[in-house]
């Protein structure tokens, strides 16, 4: 693949005129999972990129922020972008303050790139163990890099599938730093929120330092988003699962948008209609507030009034 920026057929583009949500975020709501895509022409894709997205840039996201009441997002390395976090970087130092970064980086990382990632507003990296959007990478280097990154007071964000779990969540435990997992662990929804899988993935969160992401309703759904028959309830089936563990770990839980929502095939989700889905989640007020300001304020922004 060149760095040329031809799509990956079938991409669907961002949602560009995204509904007002009818829920209203609290003051100082954080989008805990974002990502920007280039624009290519300024920050070229990687060359081992699994995929070609659109251009999604910082301006793009900041206005969706603004539209949608987030105070603050927390944007988090893409997969097409690599080890090379420059764009990333970018829209995080362009938010004044308003952003926090998730890099990618290689175990050889020095340690002045580190200190300079750090200082720019990054605060934790990512590893990734989706076989379509990476290729594996040794446990090993893995481990260094959480070692490299523990002292900063970083945190690992982990994306896995949920069948997954059994094989990884030794290794997930050996890791010396709090851990943040993107989209529930991607639990299937066809099976009980009550079941086995899921409930592996709760004693997982209850045994261990892990915040949660109770994001991408729109990802894991079977059923989707509201059908035109004036069925409200958007992503009505991963609402046991999301309402589990908000209810569960009410401290320890972030939502995010996953803007631009890279990989979708069937459908683009209306962005309003994640901020409205919200509520189905987090039940009461309180509940509300600490999925959107005080936890993500906690980890990410530890000591700043949101
Ligand atoms: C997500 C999900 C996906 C992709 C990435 O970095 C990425 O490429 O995160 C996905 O394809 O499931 O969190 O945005």
């Amino acid at each position: 693949m060149d760095t040329a920026s031809t799509k990956t057929p079938g991409w669907l583009d961002w949602y560009s005129n995204p509904s007002k949500p009818r829920f209203q975020l609290p003051e100082g709501a954080v989008d805990s999972h974002c990502h920007v895509f280039g624009p290519g022409a300024e920050f070229p894709f990687a060359p081992e990129r699994k995929y070609t997205p659109c251009d999604a840039g910082k301006e793009q996201l900041f206005a969706l922020r603004d539209h949608l009441g987030i105070s603050r997002n927390v944007i988090v390395q893409a997969t097409c972008h690599g080890a090379d976090n420059s764009a990333m970087v970018d829209a995080v130092q362009a938010a004044g303050g308003r952003a926090r970064g998730v890099a990618t980086v290689r175990p050889d990382i020095s340690d002045a790139e580190l200190q300079r990632l750090d200082t720019a507003g990054v605060r934790g990296v990512r590893f990734n163990f989706l076989k379509r959007l990476v290729n594996a990478a040794p446990q090993e280097e893995l481990a260094k890099i959480a070692r490299r990154i523990a002292p900063l007071g970083w945190h690992v964000v982990i994306y896995f599938e949920g069948e997954d779990l059994e094989d990884l969540e030794g290794f997930f435990g050996s890791l010396p730093t709090p851990l943040v997992v993107d989209h529930m662990g991607r639990p299937d929804v066809t099976k009980p929120a009550n079941g086995p899988e899921f409930n592996r993935f709760l004693r997982f969160v209850e045994n261990n330092d892990v915040w949660v992401k109770v994001s991408c309703p729109e990802r894991l759904s079977v059923s989707g988003p509201p059908a035109l028959d004036g069925e409200t309830a958007p992503y009505r089936d991963v609402v046991a699962f999301g309402r589990t563990v908000v209810e569960k770990f009410p401290d320890r839980v972030l939502w995010g948008t996953d803007w631009p929502h890279p990989n979708l095939t069937d459908h683009m989700p209306d962005d309003g209609l994640l901020v409205d889905y919200i509520p189905q989640v987090a039940t009461t007020t309180e509940l509300q507030h600490k999925l959107l300001v005080t936890n993500p304020m906690n980890l990410y922004w530890p000591g700043e009034n949101a």
